[in-house]
């Protein structure tokens, strides 16, 4: 998407706190990605798919009608490709992350790993078991072990099913099964997709795509969910818990340490060193009152939901964040970051310190992560930060930061519906199946600086609300939500509909969920999953009235969540431009492929993959889907005004009243 012109800051971005920030980036002459994006034209061919630089004949553009690549390659082919290539990516990413969860966790279970405990030993019972791990008179050592040397084992697992596709409803099953997608192991999955994308191999654009989802399926129901499973076992299961977002929760009288990228495993630790007396004895001694950490991106998610540790924002808000010129220290380990970071801290005194064995970024400092010594190097990343505050100079932290309730893990909304004796999804079965909920969607996702930072998240979300659609968000779209207030019980019920309110009062719940990090979004795969089997809403993912969106997507594993949730039966849509658009009015037929995941694959999986610019029209087809699917299910008609009689505030209005009004109000009587 081009960008026409430098914006204002209410064009970049709907933030007030990246407004402000945007004006002083302006004002010292300090470039951002904002600006960049404003820059930087998108080539219109590769930006199309269109482009295929997988040999040394090209790279092939092909942009004239019945134009081939120097091998033959046609424009469906090289698009296939290139998605498949890019959904590897995302998946290889996440799943490599789950991997190194599943070493922390057997270095955890031989007391190897200096710092760590399993905090929920109830979740590591209950995923052992499902893999008939025995569990009983066992520690939660022994189990962690077996658990961990399980899970190792998928990874690289060259034939069979990868395991953990067990937990997805059963017809499901049967439907990967029959169309040969079931995955053996990411490992395979993605090597094979690098071996299907060269030169000379896989030339069927459907057959290509297939793999797409077989490398998307071997992430979500294979690495994520693993990682997912693990970061709780460790970590502790997220349950609600009172945090903050934005740049305002920044401080000016403390050391500011933020974490960034994705790994629980240091942050974790990086969390229990600021509270070591050491660690605020150092603080003190530099002059500060202490260490204020807080987070970016999904790291950030993952120690707000645990711990409550204040989000400082989202994925456009790292360089926001230096500009500050109140972080002594950036601490990041993988996916999302910037590069320009380095150079941007060289306005100031910030320290990037790059932690992970896998991503070094030249003139930022690095001190490795080691699982086994954690505490101490967590202790000495602070120290330096500590270190640095002596350095900071003139300081300009807006002044914005909102509450938000996050840690809504599917185990504790099973809680929250049931109680410890009755956990289910039964009330929020039988709210859909009512009318009183609509239906369910689910917010994902990055920011893109190609359109307005949270704007999509926030409206989509916003109006969603008001049709009484309950919604869930993980990653930098919970984010987006959380900057706003909707993360809120009463903060968010004025915005929602009748219905919804009704549901978000009985049970207590803001009518926007929190459940987690990007790698999280295999949470919503396993509330799906229950809700089939609860019962009333279909036997599979794909019957139930539900839309998975990603409104400012930006990332390779976007495209991988999308599509392994595709499979899984759901309709997901992407706003911003298509990765494989083509441009249909130059070269005909070249979005077969945009139609081929759209139609192909919803007769195959009932789910289907689209890009929607236009956030009405994104509203439009999601609320249509989901009417077309409570139809489908033989459910009432949605209708808002047969609600909102009932609820907490309801009841507060008919107190004031009269009986006989009351009676008026409630049953429509006279007297
Ligand atoms: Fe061109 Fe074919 Fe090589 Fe791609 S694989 S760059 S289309 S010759
Ligand atoms: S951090 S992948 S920008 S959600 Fe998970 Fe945010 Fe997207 Fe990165």
């Amino acid at each position: 998407m081009a960008i026409k012109g430098k914006r204002n800051p209410e064009e970049r971005t709907a933030d007030p706190a990246a407004q402000e920030m945007l004006i002083r980036a302006d004002e010292l002459g300090i470039g951002t990605a904002f600006s960049r994006a404003e820059d930087m034209v998108p080539c219109n061919i590769g930006g199309a798919g269109m482009c295929c630089k997988m040999c040394g004949m090209g790279p092939c553009r092909l942009t004239k009608e019945g134009q081939t690549g120097v091998c033959g390659a046609t424009i469906d082919t090289i698009q296939a490709r290139n998605l498949l290539r890019a959904i590897a990516a995302g998946g290889a990413a996440h799943s490599d992350h789950g991997r190194d969860m599943a070493f922390t966790l057997k270095a955890v279970a031989n007391g190897e790993a200096e710092g760590y405990v399993i905090r929920d030993v109830a979740k590591l019972r209950v995923i052992a078991s499902k893999y008939n791990i025995p569990i009983e008179k066992r520690s939660p050592q022994e189990i962690a072990n077996d658990l961990a040397d399980f899970y190792l084992s998928q990874f690289g697992q060259q034939r069979g099913e990868v395991a953990p596709i067990i937990r997805a409803p059963a017809k499901r099953q049967k439907l990967w099964r029959d169309l040969g997608v079931v995955p053996r192991g990411i490992d395979r999955e993605v090597v094979e997709a690098l071996h299907r994308t060269h030169i000379g191999d896989d030339q069927d654009p459907e057959h290509i795509l297939s793999h797409a989802i077989r490398t998307a399926l071997a992430d979500g129901w294979g690495g994520s969910m693993i990682a997912t499973d693990i970061a709780d076992i460790l970590f502790g299961t997220p349950a609600p818990i009172l945090g903050q977002a934005n740049l305002g929760v920044l401080k000016d009288d403390m050391v500011n340490v933020i974490v960034h990228g994705h790994e629980p495993t240091l942050s974790q630790m990086i969390v229990a060193a600021t509270q070591d007396p050491e660690i605020i004895e150092y603080a003190r001694n530099a002059g500060a009152k202490g260490v204020n950490l807080s987070g970016i991106c999904c790291t950030a998610n993952e120690i707000l939901m645990r711990q409550g540790i204040p989000a400082a924002g989202n994925f456009l808000h790292q360089e926001l964040a230096i500009l500050t010129g109140a972080v002594e220290a950036m601490i990041v380990d993988v996916q999302c970051i910037m590069q320009a970071l380095v150079d941007l801290a060289g306005n100031f005194h910030t320290k990037i310190i790059t932690t992970s064995p896998k991503v070094k970024i030249k003139g930022a400092t690095h001190i490795e992560f080691d699982e086994h010594k954690a505490l101490t190097i967590a202790k000495q990343i602070l120290k330096t930060a500590i270190d640095n505050f002596k350095n900071r100079g003139a300081t300009h932290i807006p002044r914005f930061q909102e509450e938000l309730i996050p840690g809504f893990s599917h185990e504790y909304i099973n809680y929250m519906l049931g109680g410890s004796y009755r956990a289910s999804f039964r009330p929020l079965n039988d709210a859909i199946i009512s009318g009183r909920i609509r239906g369910v969607a689910a917010i994902v996702g990055c920011n893109n600086p190609r359109s307005k930072q949270d704007y999509l998240h926030t409206y989509v979300t916003q109006q969603l609300l008001k049709q009484d659609v309950l919604i869930v968000e993980t990653g930098c779209g919970a984010i987006a939500a959380a900057k706003l207030g909707l993360l809120l019980g009463e903060a968010g019920l004025d915005k929602v509909g009748p219905g919804l309110r009704e549901i978000c009062e009985a049970v207590g719940i803001p009518p926007v969920l929190h459940m987690g990090s990007c790698v999280d979004n295999t949470r919503i795969l396993t509330v799906l999953t229950q809700m089939v089997e609860d019962g009333g809403l279909g036997d599979d993912i794909d019957q139930i009235p539900a839309v998975g969106l990603a409104p400012e997507w930006m990332s390779e594993k976007a495209l991988a969540i999308g599509t392994y949730c595709v499979a899984s039966g759901a309709y997901v849509i992407f706003g911003g431009s298509s990765p494989i658009s083509g441009m249909p009015d130059r070269v005909a037929d070249s979005d077969i492929v945009l139609r081929y995941i759209s139609q192909g694959w919803e007769k195959l999986y009932g789910g289907k993959l689209e890009f929607i610019q236009d956030p009405d029209e994104m509203i439009r087809a999601t609320l249509e889907h989901i009417d077309k699917k409570r139809a489908a299910l033989g459910l009432v008609e949605y209708r808002p005004d047969r609600f909102g009689r009932s609820g907490d505030s309801q009841m507060l209005k008919l107190e004031s009243l009269p009986l006989s009004e009351r009676r008026a109000a409630v049953y429509g009587l006279k007297d």
